[in-house]
């Protein structure tokens, strides 16, 4: 018997570069799979994060998107991040949990579709462990003769898409074990786009 996931997933695992390689040549598209048991034959068949090299990366993605701001379905959107020492095997729960709640659909709301991936990346003394989220807190966009109309409402609907956002940061930060003093940090993509680094300036934390 299998049971069936809400959504279908795919893992994505970025190589430590060997020289001088670019991005795109470095991530690599593993296997998809839509339901609990296929899930566990994955996971337990694979490298454990704690034994990757530095600078590797697994995402694990709602089929069809992309783990990369580029993607038409993240362009306008941007990640909780939280940055902590890891490294042991100890620390491997803390992904495992982090996938668990992504598909088990527990970090956000049923009509919200805001979760598009999680990803771990192991680097140089820290892990990060990311949520990358549909939209950023901006205003929706709105035809001309909208805008014009509705300029008032805007401040009003950029709140109520932080607000979305800041829940699912606190989900994010419940299912990692936080307590409430450490916090996660939100930023766009296009921010992160912009700088030519995932470390731009935090828009807001929770
Ligand atoms: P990172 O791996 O998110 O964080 O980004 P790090 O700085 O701790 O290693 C490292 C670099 O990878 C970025 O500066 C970009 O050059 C590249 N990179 C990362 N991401 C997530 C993307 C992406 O989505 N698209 C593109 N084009 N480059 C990316």
């Amino acid at each position: 018997v299998k049971h069936a996931l809400q959504n279908s997933w795919t893992l994505w695992f970025t190589k430590p570069p060997s020289g001088k390689q670019d991005w795109n040549e470095l991530l690599k598209e593993v296997i998809s799979f839509d339901s609990v048991e296929e899930f566990w034959g994955v996971y337990n068949n694979i490298t454990p994060a704690s034994e990757l090299a530095q600078k590797s990366d697994y995402h694990m993605f709602k089929k069809g998107v992309r783990p990369e701001w580029e993607d038409p379905q993240n362009k306008m959107g941007g990640r909780w991040a939280y940055t902590f020492k890891g490294g042991n095997r100890a620390n491997d729960d803390v992904w495992l949990h982090i996938m668990l709640a992504a598909i088990g659909e527990t970090l956000e709301e049923d009509t919200e579709n805001e979760v598009m991936g999680v990803v771990v990346n192991i680097r140089k003394g820290f892990w990060r462990v990311g949520l990358w989220t549909r939209t950023a807190g901006q205003a929706p966009k709105k035809s001309a003769a909208a805008a014009a109309n509705a300029a008032a409402t805007t401040e009003g609907d950029k709140e109520e898409g932080k607000k979305r956002l800041e829940k699912i940061g606190r989900r994010f930060k419940s299912v990692l074990q936080l307590p409430e003093q450490e916090l996660v940090e939100f930023s766009g993509h296009a921010d992160s786009a912009h700088s030519g680094s995932s470390r731009a300036k935090a828009k807001f934390s929770v």
